[in-house]
């Protein structure tokens, strides 16, 4: 589902993004609640979940693989160019990811990043070393509900090794364990740059890489953890995988990984070496290990879910109860075409309008009445809207001034009378 956001600012204005000024045109569809998220940097905050989950990833490459890594975390800037974001990494001019519905412009050319991927070039240029772990803000238009925000994190890896001495670099000392590996198809052609032998040793590696890394951070959840590999496409990797783990009964995908294309190692002074790169989802992984069941609250500036956290510690978040719900109802009357049947309103289409009026105040949305009555044959229907925010108590003037934002909004899209 799209979301359809106001416009903070209209074309042709500057707005401020991390003290940097940027023409906006008529590509611009930032939203207020997105321009405030940009200024939040919960990876600077040490003792946050994502925080502590990116430094036992970072320690856990330390650890393992000495001196071979180096952590980026200083691209605060989340505004790249679409060069970066999307032409640099081969993705097509038609691809979906980058229309203005599933993407934030600020203009025609200047986004906020929708993926680390978008910085492996310029930390490829700099050649300060041959392992990198980027960890970042991203940000994309999307539904909104416990699993998905349209800001997240990931963290991207990236090792590099020289072609000629690829077998004694590639190799891993204590590999395998007990973990139960499905192995799937490659997952797409090798590059003809490549040959058979070269693809291997980095997809062997890529693989015990990763499989090492959940293994430490899964070592407390289950001791046969499985793991399985799913072919997949990305235009900057091939062959190209995702991962999933299976954890409590589901299939979690936990990350996208693949050995670079060649062309962007020769295009930043990398030509003798061959790698892989892998981006994953830090939410993913922090809401299993710190059993927290809802994305929105990493965003909470409640003390009762800050101080639940340390830095170096897995700890199993503890609820508390909620601010209180406020649930308000709407019931309208479906118009009737020509032929006098009621016309009808998905429900998914009720869902995008209380998201686009409502954000994140909005928890759930509920059809709780249907009914037809018996002389005229019009049909009612009645939703029941439950607001509540993670993070503070709201005034009924405030809800109701939301609620009639739903309403107009549904009036002007609809054909209803409201009841
Ligand atoms: C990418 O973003 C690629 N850049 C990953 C990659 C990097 C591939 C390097 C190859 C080489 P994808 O869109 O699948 O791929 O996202 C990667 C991970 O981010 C997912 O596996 C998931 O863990 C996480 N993720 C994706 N969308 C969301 C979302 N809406 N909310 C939370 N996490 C998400
Ligand atoms: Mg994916």
């Amino acid at each position: 589902t799209n979301v359809k956001s106001v416009n903070s600012s209209e074309s042709g204005h500057y707005i401020q993004i991390c003290n940097e000024k940027y023409k906006t045109d008529q590509f611009n569809n930032l939203s207020t609640s997105i321009l405030q998220k940009i200024n939040v940097k919960l990876l600077k905050n040490e003792n946050h979940p994502l925080t502590i989950l990116k430094s036992l990833i970072e320690d856990h490459f330390e650890k393992n693989f000495k001196n071979q890594y180096m952590a980026v975390d200083n691209l605060l800037n989340p505004v790249v160019t679409a060069k970066q974001n999307f032409d640099d990494l081969f993705i097509h001019k038609n691809h979906p990811g980058r229309a203005p519905t599933d993407t934030y412009y600020i203009n025609e050319n200047q986004l906020l990043r929708t993926h680390t991927s978008a910085h492996q070039r310029e930390v490829l240029s700099s050649k300060l070393s041959d392992g990198y772990l980027i960890s970042a803000d991203v940000y994309r238009r999307d539904e909104i509900d416990v699993s998905h925000y349209p800001v997240f994190h990931q963290m991207e890896g990236i090792k590099l090794f020289s072609k000629s001495n690829l077998t004694e670099e590639s190799k891993i000392q204590n590999s395998v364990t007990k973990f139960n590996i499905k192995e799937e198809k490659k997952g797409g052609p090798i590059q003809t740059c490549h040959d058979l032998n070269e693809c291997d040793l980095v997809v062997n590696n890529l693989k015990k890489s990763l499989e090492g890394l959940i293994k430490e951070l899964f070592k407390n959840e289950d001791e046969n953890l499985q793991i399985r590999w799913i072919e997949a496409f990305f235009p900057f990797t091939s062959p190209s995988w995702e991962m999933e783990v299976l954890f409590r009964g589901k299939w979690l995908e936990l990350c996208g990984c693949g050995v670079i294309q060649q062309e962007i190692l020769n295009k930043t002074g990398n030509g003798d070496k061959v790698g892989w790169a892998f981006g994953l989802g830090l939410e993913r992984i922090a809401m299993v290990l710190f059993n927290i069941p809802d994305i929105r609250l990493f965003w909470s500036q409640d003390e009762r879910f800050l101080s639940q956290f340390k830095k170096g510690q897995i700890t199993q978040f503890q609820s508390f109860s909620k601010y209180p719900s406020c649930y308000k109802d709407i019931s309208f009357w479906l118009g009737k075409n020509k032929s006098d049947t009621n016309v009808n309103v998905h429900d998914n289409e009720i869902f995008d309008v209380v998201r686009d009026a409502a954000g994140d105040l909005a928890e759930d949305v509920k059809l709780i009445d249907e009914f037809t009555h018996p002389k005229t044959g019009r049909k009612s229907k009645c939703y029941r809207i439950n607001y509540c925010s993670l993070n503070r108590t709201f005034t009924n003037a405030e809800v109701d001034e939301i609620q009639n934002k739903v309403k107009d909004i549904m009036l002007k899209r609809f054909d209803i009378e409201l009841r």
